[in-house]
């Protein structure tokens, strides 16, 4: 098969908790302290991931990483008890948001043609930063044929990275060579500037791209204030098309001229401040979508619920499908578990153009496994956990189990 994107989702784990973590993540601010349902959440990525395999499309999977974080409480010397939001941080699921396991160079866009896979150090919040050892660690055996890829690890921890969540690839077609947007912030503002733009200069650098098809773009100070943590709340790309909101980018004018003069095809689709503010965008998270080509080359925006059904946000993608632009189907779909945590459609999903057949088949997905994976999360996952769950013993044995069901279920307890 040729190269085609692939989008492997983050099972969400039996974790997954409210613990408020995120300074500058409004939503993650919003659910501090609720009762979170990690059945039901994990039931619900995976019927995201069902939804895109019926339009055709390749899906892939990584699994859970291990928590509570033995290594973490280790590190801190801690087991725990001592601060709740030390505990929260050891038992988050946050690594279901695979936007920001790493940065994704495929091999059209490199010097040594291999795709190219950049750990993200997540540094900005603890709870994150935990992550990059064992996501490398399954990263190494999803992609590991030397031919095909490389993995690199995390990128030194002074320059904050958060991963394709502020990274952009454009192009004719995915199998072509793209024009890759790196997408920082800098700090100063009211809440974190979580990408910096080293970190984006550093992966450049070793996934070999070609300058003349690479841009470093800041990230409007008032879209981070205004609660977009990351550049996949406020804009995403998909081969020839930038859907973006007005003041996504510092420079607007200047990032459009630059990605026009690398990319003259480019379609830039702009939803302005006057029909959806900055704060609807952030509220129904609209940009955070998974813009897919489908196999009939139609482009569809996977949108969560809160999108559709938002009064404002509904009527411009109304208006939108009724024009004749670029993307030709809204697809809306349930992940309100996640959206609490401040995480949509795109943040569930790391995107790897490649050939399918290179990629080791367990972290493919078909029907038939999604229904083993399915009775697993049935039988295995929490019902529920709430904030003061997480000092049980007990829970944190049913965690530990119901994650080694599944790898043994998916014959990757290599991972444990
Ligand atoms: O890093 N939320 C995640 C959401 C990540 C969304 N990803 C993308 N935009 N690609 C974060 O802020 C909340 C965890 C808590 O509060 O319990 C959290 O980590």
């Amino acid at each position: 098969m040729p190269f085609t994107e692939i989008n492997f989702d983050g099972i969400i784990g039996p974790s997954h908790n409210y613990a408020g973590l995120s300074l500058g993540n409004l939503a993650s601010a919003g659910h501090a302290g609720e009762t979170s349902y990690p059945r039901a959440a994990a039931l619900q990525g995976l019927a995201k991931m069902r939804h895109n395999l019926a339009l055709g499309l390749p899906q892939g999977f990584l699994l859970p990483l291990p928590r509570p974080n033995p290594v973490f409480l280790d590190a801190i010397a801690a087991d725990g008890s001592e601060d709740p939001r030390l505990r929260a941080a050891a038992w988050s699921a946050s690594s279901m948001w695979t936007a920001n396991a790493a940065t994704v160079s495929p091999a059209p866009d490199s010097a040594d043609g291999r795709c190219h896979l950049t750990a993200a150090n997540l540094v900005t919040m603890p709870h994150r930063a935990q992550e990059w050892p064992d996501t490398v660690r399954q990263l190494r055996v999803a992609f590991a044929n030397p031919a095909h890829f490389a993995v690199h690890d995390a990128v030194p921890p002074s320059f904050g990275d958060e991963g394709a969540a502020n990274h952009m690839r454009m192009c004719v077609g995915h199998g072509a060579a793209g024009l890759e947007i790196f997408v920082y912030g800098k700090p100063g503002g009211a809440f974190p500037a979580r990408q910096h733009e080293q970190a984006g200069r550093v992966v450049a650098r070793r996934h070999g791209l070609d300058p003349a098809r690479t841009l470093f773009v800041e990230q409007n100070p008032e879209a981070i204030s205004a609660g977009a943590f990351h550049n996949d709340v406020v804009a995403v790309a998909n081969e020839r098309v930038l859907f973006a909101h007005e003041q996504a980018f510092a420079d607007p004018a200047g990032t459009f001229a630059a990605i026009r003069a690398a990319l003259p095809e480019a379609e830039i689709v702009v939803v302005p401040a006057e029909a959806v503010s900055l704060a609807d965008a952030i509220s129904s998270y609209l940009f955070n979508a998974q813009l897919l080509t489908l196999p009939s080359g139609e482009m569809a925006l996977v949108v969560p619920t809160e999108a559709a059904s938002h009064p404002r946000v509904g009527v411009w993608l109304e208006g939108m499908l009724a024009s004749n632009g670029p993307i030709r189907r809204v697809l809306p779909v349930d992940v309100r578990q996640s959206m609490a945590n401040g995480g949509g459609p795109a943040c569930l999903r790391l995107r790897v153009v490649a050939d399918p057949a290179d990629v080791d088949p367990r972290f493919m997905l078909d029907e038939a496994k999604a229904g083993r994976i399915e009775r697993v999360i049935e039988a295995h996952w929490l019902d529920a956990i709430r904030p003061q769950d997480l000092s049980s013993v007990a829970l944190a044995e049913q965690v530990i189990s119901a994650r080694a069901t599944l790898l043994t279920e998916l014959e990757l307890s290599e991972l444990v």
